[in-house]
């Protein structure tokens, strides 16, 4: 018997897509989201690549049980709490007419396809036009129809490319329908599990695909579209006049929405004032501490809990990262260890990794996702938080559950 020897593989860390139009702040919120106040690990400053960016999700660290501290690979720990990294890729240049080719058009919809969940920045000022231009008076509920049928125009594109002839197909052997509508959208991260259940809601399963009107033809890319790019809206600029009348307007007509209301530019504003140490800010706060009272932005800072943290009670900008991976994407945080005991790795690095996986991840599932061939080998594992409790290959992993995997000799 023999347990895993390393944990050294790189963890698949979640990528959010940051879409919206030009001038909804996307640029500024994903500067707001990659500044830290400490320069971290295996990662640089800021932006990785030009568009891209490493923002850090907490979760309560099991080594405050532990009287040693740990030793995150990526990240850090502060206090008890460890930053998770998770990846952030700015979209830009999404206008109406993009699936048609318009602006960036399909270029930018194909950078999407990594994505694992989008975040929709929309302007609820309502100051700026679909194609950002400033205007004094815009709609902000309608950025989310033509965004949503933008996407939907890119999916159904893709999925109804020539339909004549694979619906003739499809009409002498229908058991292939699943299968060769996976197969077109397998780019975009589909699987056969969520085309049939698509299908089988809209009732679509047992209809010969030749029959299907252009009506059940757009339904199902929409239901298609949340299944596979699920969007949570970021309702920006909200300390702007105006916008928490069109934020209730939108709650209004879509009540199942995920939004989010957040200030990105205040956040920003914040955190470079506490880089440079004139006030001493804590993201997700509703307050900050004055350090350096003779600077003259001091005021700006002020300006911005009178008119924001009093009134919405934070910029937002935190809580839309937290709600996003743990309430939307419904991920847990799960340490992988060698040594129960020390909760140490084979080197003696205490709690070395962090890995954010789907809520209902199994043992072994789990096993799978540190090496490839773990989970063939799979006997059993031992669970260091929870009394060293054995556990089986189909127990589902909690949230801060510290795993051992036990596996038998190659
Ligand atoms: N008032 C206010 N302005 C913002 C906010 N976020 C962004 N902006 C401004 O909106 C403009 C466009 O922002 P930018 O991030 O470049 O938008 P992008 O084109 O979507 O990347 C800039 O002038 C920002 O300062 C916000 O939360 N409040
Ligand atoms: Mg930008």
């Amino acid at each position: 018997m023999q347990s895993y020897r390393n944990t050294s593989k790189k963890e698949k860390v979640m990528l959010i897509g940051v879409i919206g139009k030009p001038s909804s702040g996307k640029s500024t919120l994903l500067n707001a989201f990659c500044m830290t106040d400490v320069k971290m690990g295996a990662y640089p400053f800021t932006t990785i690549k030009a568009n891209r960016g490493v923002a850090y999700v907490t979760a309560e660290c099991p080594c405050s049980t532990l009287n040693e501290s740990c030793s995150p690979k990526t990240g850090k720990c502060e206090n008890g709490n460890r930053y998770i990294p998770v990846e952030l890729l700015d979209v830009p240049g999404l206008v109406p007419g993009a699936s048609e080719g318009k602006g960036m058009g399909n270029q930018f919809l194909d950078e999407l396809r990594q994505a694992d969940i989008l975040i929709h920045v929309l302007d609820v000022s309502g100051t700026t036009d679909e194609e950002g231009n400033e205007v004094p008076f815009y709609e902000p509920i309608n950025d989310i129809k033509w965004l949503n049928g933008e996407l939907s125009a890119w999916i159904g594109n893709i999925l109804f490319k020539g339909w004549d002839r694979i619906g003739k197909k499809l009409e002498a052997d229908r058991t292939k329908l699943v299968e060769v509508l996976n197969e077109k959208l397998s780019g975009l991260g589909s699987t056969q599990v969520k085309i049939k259940r698509a299908l089988m809601q809209l009732g679509l399963l047992d209809v010969n695909p030749r029959e299907w009107s252009n009506d059940e033809k757009n339904q199902l890319t929409d239901v298609l579209r949340d299944n596979l790019f699920p969007t949570i809206i970021a309702a920006n600029k909200i300390d702007k006049t105006g916008a928490t009348e069109h934020l209730n307007k939108i709650i209004e007509e879509y009540p199942d929405l995920k939004i989010i209301k957040i200030s990105g530019l205040a956040e920003l504003t914040l955190r470079k004032l506490d880089e440079k140490k004139i006030i001493k800010y804590t993201p997700g706060s509703n307050e900050f501490e004055v350090i350096d009272h003779e600077s003259k932005q001091v005021s700006v800072a002020s300006a911005i809990k009178e008119k924001l943290l009093d009134v919405h009670g934070s910029t937002g900008v935190k809580q839309l990262l937290v709600t996003t991976i743990y309430d939307f994407l419904e991920l847990y945080a799960i340490y992988p260890v060698e040594d129960t005991t020390h909760m140490t790795d084979k080197d003696g690095r205490v709690l070395p990794d962090v890995f954010l996986v789907a809520k209902g991840t199994t043992a072994k599932q789990f096993a799978g996702k540190i090496h490839s061939d773990l989970a063939d080998r799979f006997i059993h594992a031992i669970l260091a938080n929870k009394n060293n409790k054995r556990i089986s290959a189909n127990h589902e992993l909690e949230h801060l559950d510290v795993i051992k995997i036990v596996s038998a000799v190659k």
